[in-house]
């Protein structure tokens, strides 16, 4: 447990390594635990998903590609259940993963996908009002500098589904 203790990404990396090593699972996935692309208003959402929290701990993340016809930023996003969101990225710092928030919110270029995904760019819940359960599904509304506002209702995976 020291680990989890020590960062929220370490432990997440280990735990996904771990994940891996174990190869994967695709015959109990649910139709209804996928994410179905939207286009909405110039932009196209897919792959969208929240990783199921651990035990306890008080955050997870969100992650999902977005297309925009025009440039943009996803500047906000936020969610019924935790109490902070924010948008982060991981950076390597001397060896050490570690994640921050980004100043101004992601970039969207049009016709490029701008994907989150677990160690790169991600939406996080700080903060779980409850734990989230793999299987059920969370809102999620995401604004984007262009005044354009996105609700969304995306699944809740299990971190060993994370990859899919
Ligand atoms: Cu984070």
């Amino acid at each position: 447990m020291n680990k989890l203790l020590t960062g929220l990404c370490i432990a997440l990396l280990s735990i996904q390594s771990f994940a891996m090593s174990h190869g994967h699972n695709m015959n109990h996935q649910h139709q209804s635990s996928q994410f179905e692309t939207m286009e909405v208003d110039g932009l196209t959402l897919s792959n969208f998903r929240a990783r199921a929290s651990i035990g306890q701990m008080k955050n997870s993340g969100a992650y999902g590609e977005i297309q925009s016809t025009i440039n943009d930023r996803l500047i906000k996003a936020s969610s019924s259940v935790a109490q902070v969101v924010e948008l982060h990225e991981h950076i390597n710092d001397n060896g050490v993963m570690r994640m921050r928030e980004v100043e101004g919110g992601f970039a969207l270029n049009p016709n490029e996908s701008m994907v989150m995904k677990p160690g790169g760019y991600h939406i996080m819940l700080i903060g779980l009002l409850e734990p989230l359960k793999a299987e059920s599904s969370m809102d999620l509304k995401l604004e984007f500098e262009s005044g354009k506002t996105v609700n969304l209702t995306i699944p809740i995976v299990s971190i060993k589904k994370m990859h899919h």
